[in-house]
């Protein structure tokens, strides 16, 4: 049973899989780049201190948050991955752009994962400030990026754990 977590930085190395054998994709949002900057390098060095190889990481990025999910699919449909982890900042504005980005990306990673059979994982950050965001981009409250590193792991031997029965 998963606790709350208070961090999101935080995680039992010893119940995370080894990665030295999986192949992961790392798409980044170019907008709120000081955000998704920050959640990219967390993720990438969470995989690599669980073993993932330098090699076997493809790091990508697209315009915005809304590109996450034909993104990951284009990926997903040319290499060869065992999944793709989906970086993006959506901060809420004046405009009704945050909810439609944000309904658009929740449920286009879903369809993309189910279609490919692959964990897509939402290291999206959707808050009402800037502030708030950083909090969780390594500031206070960790970050999501580690989040989304330590979930696609856990994910890949999920789907392994199917392979072998
Ligand atoms: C247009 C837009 C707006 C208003 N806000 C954000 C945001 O907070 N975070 C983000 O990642 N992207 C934003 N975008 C850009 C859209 O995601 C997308 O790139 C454009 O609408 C073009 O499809």
């Amino acid at each position: 049973m998963t606790e709350k977590k208070t961090n999101l930085s935080d995680y039992n190395r010893d119940a995370v899989p080894d990665g030295s054998k999986y192949r992961i994709g790392v798409i980044a949002a170019e907008w709120n780049p000081t955000v998704t900057d920050a959640m990219l390098n967390g993720a990438v060095e969470t995989l690599a201190a669980n073993g993932v190889k330098e090699e076997n990481i493809m790091v990508k990025r697209v315009p915005g948050t809304f590109e996450l999910s034909s993104a990951a699919d284009m990926m997903l449909r040319h290499c060869l991955l065992d999944a793709v982890i989906c970086i993006g900042c959506v901060i809420q504005g004046e405009t009704r752009h945050f909810e439609f980005i944000c309904q658009a990306v929740s449920q286009g990673l879903t369809n993309v994962a189910v279609k490919h059979e692959r964990p897509v994982i939402f290291s999206v950050l959707t808050t009402d400030t800037m502030q708030q965001a950083l909090d969780r981009a390594g500031g206070k409250h960790g970050n999501k990026g580690v989040e989304g590193a330590v979930t696609a792991l856990k994910m890949c031997a999920y789907r392994e754990s199917l392979n072998n029965n």
